[in-house]
């Protein structure tokens, strides 16, 4: 019962992945469409868009200060993914409804920030960049899959390996040896926050937090105005193959900003956002590390930051491709565009959409099975337990890809029964063929089936 209601078809005794065999639990709750996508390594993959916003971060922190890990395996423990970082046990982040498990020890990595405590124990010296896959259950549109890549970068220094032992000049000096750039930067921010961002008192000196800061700004801006230019020039190029003019360079510098942000392992943390056609995009978090990720680690005398960045979403900005769908697409149509520019970063240009075909909207409305708390049902012990993404993860599994998005456009509480109605509005559209009437009502049978014995709902 418990499996069905987490939107599992079926619980496997064990899941093999990547070569390897876990035993599962009553926790597990991967579905067999995300366990089949945990080979895929779309980063890895010659010329693939995500492989290419990677190599382009990379160049950005070169060797030997920065060392690369592309090949971490994504099944972790739950220990790495929050304990190791100070997730606090009762962290939303941990629920069933937003993490996938094997067991209740072991998960899918939602974050390559898992991988943090380990390299720091292995004595990582210097710096390190990681790539990989990462897993989270999540709502159904164009900028959201259940799987997706991120890139976590890091850099530390130890203070008993600095000249005179003085940490924040190091850092400085470092810092000076950084290229400079011409963004517009607004940094409204006050160093620290007495709750949210504190100065991590017992470990550093308010000018080594700083120092730390201000080389983890600065690297930051620095990758983000490499990635934007790009962008620009790419862009530069579609306007002027329009215009059947030659391409000019755009000269506008960009603008970014800090936004102060929260993260359980670093302190102060930051968001940073770009301005990119019109809007403030959040690109990536980032913090000075909090020092119990080094002491744990065995390494207390080294001090340093983090960042995590999500590479899709910089893919789609740089390539401008319109649907997160289309990453795992084998359509030569899709990777045709791209070959070549791995070795050959100036011939990115924007991806050109093949013909967008047409969508049909399908509404699913049903009663949640039991009632709602204050129904009956005895001191709402029958209250019902309901997650939005059980509903998407059963609309994946029964339609794949040809599912745009999902979206929730009713929900009330009859005032007799106190029954729970909802009412889903599905959007089937393909982004390679045009769909057949036939073809979506079956997907959408099929939905409509999954949900009643997945999730025990009544149709209305
Ligand atoms: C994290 O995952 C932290 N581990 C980042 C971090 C690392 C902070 C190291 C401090 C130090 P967050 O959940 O905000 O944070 O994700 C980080 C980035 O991943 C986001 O800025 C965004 O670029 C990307 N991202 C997050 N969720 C999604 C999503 N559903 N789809 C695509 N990209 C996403
Ligand atoms: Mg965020």
């Amino acid at each position: 019962a418990t499996s069905a209601r987490q939107g599992v078809a079926t619980s496997p005794k064990e899941v093999e992945i990547n070569g390897k065999k876990y035993a599962t639990d009553p926790w597990f709750n991967v579905s067999s469409t995300v366990l089949s996508l945990t080979s895929r390594k779309l980063h890895l993959q010659k010329d693939h868009p995500v492989a290419i916003t990677r190599k382009i971060i990379e160049s950005v922190f070169p060797p030997p200060t920065y060392k690369y890990y592309n090949e971490f395996d994504p099944v972790v423990s739950t220990y790495e993914n929050f304990d190791s970082l100070c997730f606090p046990p009762d962290h939303p982040g941990r629920a069933r409804s937003d993490t996938y498990y094997i067991n209740k020890d072991t998960l899918l990595r939602t974050h390559t920030s898992a991988h943090e405590a380990e390299l720091f124990r292995a004595g990582a010296s210097g710096g390190y960049l990681i790539s990989a896959d990462v897993y989270r259950r999540d709502e159904v549109d164009r900028s959201h899959y259940p799987v997706f890549h991120q890139m976590e970068g890091a850099r530390v220094w130890d203070r008993n390996k600095v000249p005179n032992g003085d940490l924040a000049a190091a850092i400085f000096q470092d810092l000076d040896r950084l290229p400079k750039h011409n963004m517009t930067v607004e940094d409204p921010n006050p160093p620290f926050h007495p709750d949210r961002n504190p100065l991590q008192v017992e470990h550093h000196t308010p000018e080594e937090a700083a120092a730390v800061a201000a080389h983890l700004k600065r690297s930051l801006e620095l990758m983000v105005n490499e990635i934007f230019s790009r962008a620009k020039a790419a862009a530069a190029f579609a306007t002027a193959a329009n215009n059947g003019t030659s391409p000019v360079e755009p000269t506008e510098p960009l603008r970014v900003r800090w936004v102060e942000a929260y993260f359980p392992f670093t302190s102060p943390s930051w968001e940073l956002e770009v301005f990119y056609q019109g809007d403030w995009l959040e690109v990536l978090g980032c913090g000075v590390s909090k020092q119990e990720l080094h002491i744990i680690a065995g390494v207390p005398s080294q001090i340093g930051w983090a960042f995590g960045i999500g590479l899709e979403r910089i893919a789609m900005l740089l390539f401008q491709i319109p649907d997160i769908r289309l990453f795992w697409s084998r359509d030569e149509r899709f990777l045709s565009q791209f070959r070549g520019v791995e070795d050959n970063l100036a011939r990115m240009r924007p991806f050109v959409p093949f013909s967008k075909h047409p969508a049909c909207y399908k509404d699913v409305s049903f009663w949640l099975k039991g009632t709602s708390a204050a129904g009956g049902g005895g001191s709402g012990k029958g209250a019902v337990d309901w997650h939005g993404n059980d509903l998407m993860e059963v609309v994946r599994d029964a339609a794949g890809d040809c599912v745009e998005d999902v979206r929730l456009v009713d929900e009330f509480v009859h005032p007799k029964t106190g029954r729970r109605s909802m009412c889903y509005r599905i959007n089937y559209r393909s982004l390679e063929r045009t769909l057949t009437n036939a073809e979506t009502n079956e997907m959408h049978d099929r939905v409509v089936r999954g949900l009643v014995e997945r999730l025990g709902v009544e149709i209305r």
